[in-house]
């Protein structure tokens, strides 16, 4: 993408509404423009973004074997009297009425209506386990939508359904969200701890939320340190091995790592003292077992191998997609803007000229541009006629992980400066030099999508 033809609206000034460095920046950085209370436009820049981690996510949900469906955001009212949600569930519910008078909901979950094509469909236990899931813009009339896209009224979720015919298969299913989770988030350059929480109206007993540890964070959150020394890394997992998942489900929990609404201080002093932690958390997903909550009221059965009908068990299983892309700022920013991580960035490098229009210049940006492209980077190239020191405030704004810059005097011994966002530095290189340097950078984000 050539600068001069995107559409990149930046802003000189900090929004004053803003209250948290995400949000200030995703502003600033012309990713979103508000249009009411919590709900936002996604500029083009921060819906790259988004799509980035979406992708991420349906990559790591097909991995584990769970199957992508799309189901509407607006619901009928009907559904929801059948679980007994339709009243419970509060003010956040946002009830619409349509021209024929029906009662109808915009979703702000899916447990009710894909159990509703689960009991329009399946009837044999043969036909599990299954699992379905969407990425698909939910409505919840959040009393106090702020900090951007971290808490809006409007949001993007990826949610997760599980069918199983015994509660031990269905807590496999449990097993395999938690680790898929693990390795999304990683993937985003994210470490996100599982911790024992409250189910709200979901229901169940058994939940987890993962958090990202931030300042800004709307969580009380209490562990044990020892659980920030975990990585997922880039283990082989078979999401059908029912040991190696409850392993990594052990590994991952075994530890002291709570939300205020479980926290137990009696379990926590038993953390040694150097090692317990208070801190603040983003949740960016929640998993749950909630049994048969669903299926019983709403007559999801199938035939169970001894003849009899039986309410199948479920959970379900949530990511904040759009809450993600200001938890990512949140953990990877400083005072001049943001720093992507590799795995979500919105150009993999932007490429800056440092004298437009001076034709060995334009040609060595060019054929950089070219190049990096034909080896499946998205590249961000600054052809505008502005001065240098605009090009890299810009370039540092909106946190590209590589910069190339291209100028004159480098270019007469055959050198281009490749510098990195995060640590400032950089090095000098011949321009064929910087395309392998970016291409090994880039090898191990582009093998993680395999
Ligand atoms: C699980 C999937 C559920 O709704 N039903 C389907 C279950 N879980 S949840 O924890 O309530 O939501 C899942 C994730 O969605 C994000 N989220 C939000 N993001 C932005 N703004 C909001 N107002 C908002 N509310 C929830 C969180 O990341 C949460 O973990």
């Amino acid at each position: 993408m050539r600068l001069s033809r995107y559409f990149l609206p930046v802003l000189k000034e900090t929004p004053s509404e803003a209250q948290i460095a995400s949000h200030r920046l995703m502003l600033r950085a012309g990713m979103i423009k508000q249009q009411s209370a919590g709900i936002y436009s996604w500029l083009p820049l921060g819906f790259k973004v988004l799509n980035r981690i979406e992708q991420i996510v349906n990559e790591e949900q097909q991995r584990a074997g769970h199957i992508p469906l799309l189901m509407p955001t607006l619901q009928s009212a009907e559904l929801w009297r059948e679980s007994g949600r339709y009243d419970a569930y509060g003010d956040e519910l946002l009830r619409i009425t349509d021209r024929h008078k029906r009662e109808m909901l915009y979703g702000p979950t899916n447990e009710e209506m894909i159990t509703d094509i689960f009991r329009s469909h399946v009837n044999s236990y043969k036909d599990l386990p299954l699992t379905l899931y969407h990425i698909q813009w939910k409505f919840r009339d959040e009393i106090r939508p702020r900090f951007g896209v971290m808490r809006g009224r409007e949001f993007l979720m990826k949610d997760g359904y599980n069918f199983d015919l015994t509660k031990e298969d269905a807590l496999h299913a449990y097993n395999r969200h938690l680790v898929s989770y693990l390795r999304t988030y990683e993937r985003m350059g994210l470490q996100a701890i599982p911790m024992r929480a409250d189910s709200g109206p979901i229901g169940g007993d058994d939940t987890h939320e993962f958090l990202v540890l931030a300042d800004t964070g709307e969580s009380e959150v209490f562990y044990d340190s020892e659980i920030t020394d975990l990585k997922f890394g880039d283990r082989e997992i078979d999401y059908d091995n029912v040991e190696q998942l409850q392993a990594v489900l052990e590994e991952f929990t075994s530890r002291y790592a709570r939300t205020d609404e479980t926290h137990d201080e009696a379990v926590f002093a038993e953390v040694p003292e150097e090692r317990r932690r208070t801190a603040r958390g983003i949740e960016v997903g929640q998993i749950f077992y909630f049994g048969t909550k669903y299926s019983e009221p709403m007559g999801a059965t199938v035939v169970g191998p001894d003849g009899a009908r039986t309410p199948v068990h479920m959970g379900s299983h949530g990511i904040g997609v759009s809450r993600l892309v200001g938890a990512i700022i949140e953990a990877n920013h400083d005072e001049k803007g943001i720093i992507w991580p590799e795995g979500v960035t919105p150009f993999h490098v932007g490429i800056v000229n440092l004298k437009q229009g001076d034709p060995s210049v334009d040609s060595a940006c060019e054929a950089l541009y070219r190049e990096l492209t034909a080896k499946g980077m998205d590249v961000l190239y600054d052809d505008r006629d502005e001065r240098a020191g605009a090009k890299f405030a810009t370039m540092d704004l909106i946190g590209l992980p590589w910069r190339l810059t291209v100028g004159p005097r480098g270019l007469q011994a055959n050198k281009v400066e490749l510098t990195s966002r995060r640590t400032g530095e950089s090095e000098e290189l011949s321009p064929a030099d910087a395309v392998l340097r970016l291409e090994k950078i880039y090898l191990p984000v582009f093998d993680a999508a395999k």
